[in-house]
């Protein structure tokens, strides 16, 4: 039974409030931060400002007081997510599966859980997350690790490999908001100096595009002022990328609204093309997704659902169209794992979670700790 909540305001990876709260219950406390981003969709269960945020909730608190931590998604939708903010929602939601579960969400959300997600991290970033690329995430992924430790390393060294050539070239001006390196090369180098340092150690690279962030009144408009791009030409564009540079994971390659050339590329390229601001892990903009065959998998942000409750009917439907489902972090992240315990319930093949920084590592060591806990642990595969 819930005895009492205290919310407090925290700072998050990118300077920015968000939440965490403490849910004192009879069996012990149980605390959750919530994550926020920066290149939202607009879309994503909305947030009030924190300070208002924490300010209306005692009008809330006696509704969840005195009922059980399994009934607290229930309330949040008897109150409204609106009222509360997502904020304070979705940091409710996890402290209370942390509570009905004892700490151990993956294992409560698949007991048998033996397959855990292979880390996918950004090792070069532009985008609204700063630095110089038009293109928000550069990523890779380790394919042939065999243990949990050997996966992290492996994007590790990727990313510090590219940092240090590009520091010799004095291409790089430090890290963004999720660790990624500042890169001043244009696009296309920054793919070939990513492909040939994955290719020597067996990771697969791929990218979140973040489209809509460029995207104004039918024209993708990228950094380099020739290439403006209308939507015939960026799925030439995004396709030729494929192609060229073995993209075997490919995010919101085209505006959060545009469903029919995500199911246009989706039949032309035969790789992982992945709905983040298009589906915003929401139900129903999944359900849009399947009916027009746009995109084969879907990036799980509990945050852009506002609950658990939410998250969890959005993967359901996922699993059943043969969706796959990548758990992923924020811009703004705070140093709760999480996503970790989720992506390893759910059974995600990826997890985007970065590679550096203290927020990122909370996640890894997360991922570490299941591992050890698992008896005959696998890395799952895309
Ligand atoms: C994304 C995320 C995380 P943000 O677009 O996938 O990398 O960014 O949290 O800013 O939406
Ligand atoms: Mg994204």
């Amino acid at each position: 039974m819930i005895k009492d909540i205290r919310v407090r305001p925290i700072e998050n990876s990118c300077g920015k409030k968000t939440v965490r709260i403490k849910l004192v219950t009879e069996k012990g406390d149980f605390s959750a931060c919530a994550a926020a981003g920066t290149s939202e969709g607009s879309h994503e269960a909305k947030a009030i400002k924190i300070d208002s945020a924490i300010r209306y909730f005692p009008r809330y608190k006696p509704k969840f007081v005195g009922q059980s931590e399994k009934q607290i998604d229930h309330i949040i939708e008897e109150v409204g997510l609106d009222k509360l903010g997502v904020h304070i929602s979705i940091a409710l939601s996890i402290a209370a599966i942390r509570a009905v579960s004892n700490n151990d969400v993956y294992k409560f959300l698949n007991p048998k859980a033996k397959k855990l997600p292979l880390p996918l991290g950004n090792v070069v970033g532009g985008g609204s997350h700063k630095g110089y690329l038009t293109e928000q995430e550069f990523l890779v992924f380790p394919k042939k690790a065999k243990t949990m430790q050997e996966a992290i390393e492996t994007n590790q060294k990727i990313w510090e490999t590219v940092g240090k050539i590009l520091k010799s070239k004095k291409m790089v001006d430090g890290n963004n908001f999720e660790g990624a390196w500042m890169c001043k090369l244009d696009d296309i180098k920054t793919l070939d100096l990513l492909k040939e340092v994955a290719d020597q150690y067996g990771a697969g690279i791929g990218m979140d595009i973040a489209a809509s962030e460029y995207f104004k009144n039918g024209i993708y408009y990228y950094k380099n002022p020739e290439r403006r791009l209308s939507s015939d030409k960026q799925l030439d564009f995004v396709l030729g990328l494929i192609e060229a540079y073995n993209l075997e994971y490919v995010e919101d390659p085209f505006h959060e609204d545009d469903f029919q050339n995500f199911s246009r590329l989706t039949k032309k390229a035969k790789t992982l093309i992945v709905g983040d601001d298009l589906f915003v892990t929401q139900e129903e903009r999944l359900k849009q997704g399947i009916k027009k065959g746009a995109g084969n998998g879907i990036i799980i942000k509990p945050d852009q659902a506002g609950t658990i409750s939410r998250t969890l009917k959005t993967v359901k439907l996922a699993d059943k169209a043969k969706y796959k489902t990548i758990v992923s972090h924020r811009s703004g992240e705070t140093k709760d794992s999480f996503i970790s315990d989720l992506a390893v319930g759910i059974g995600s093949p990826l997890i985007k979670c970065g590679i550096f920084g203290r927020e990122r590592k909370s996640k890894h060591d997360r991922l570490k700790e299941i591992w050890k806990n698992i008896e005959y642990p696998k890395l799952n595969s895309i």
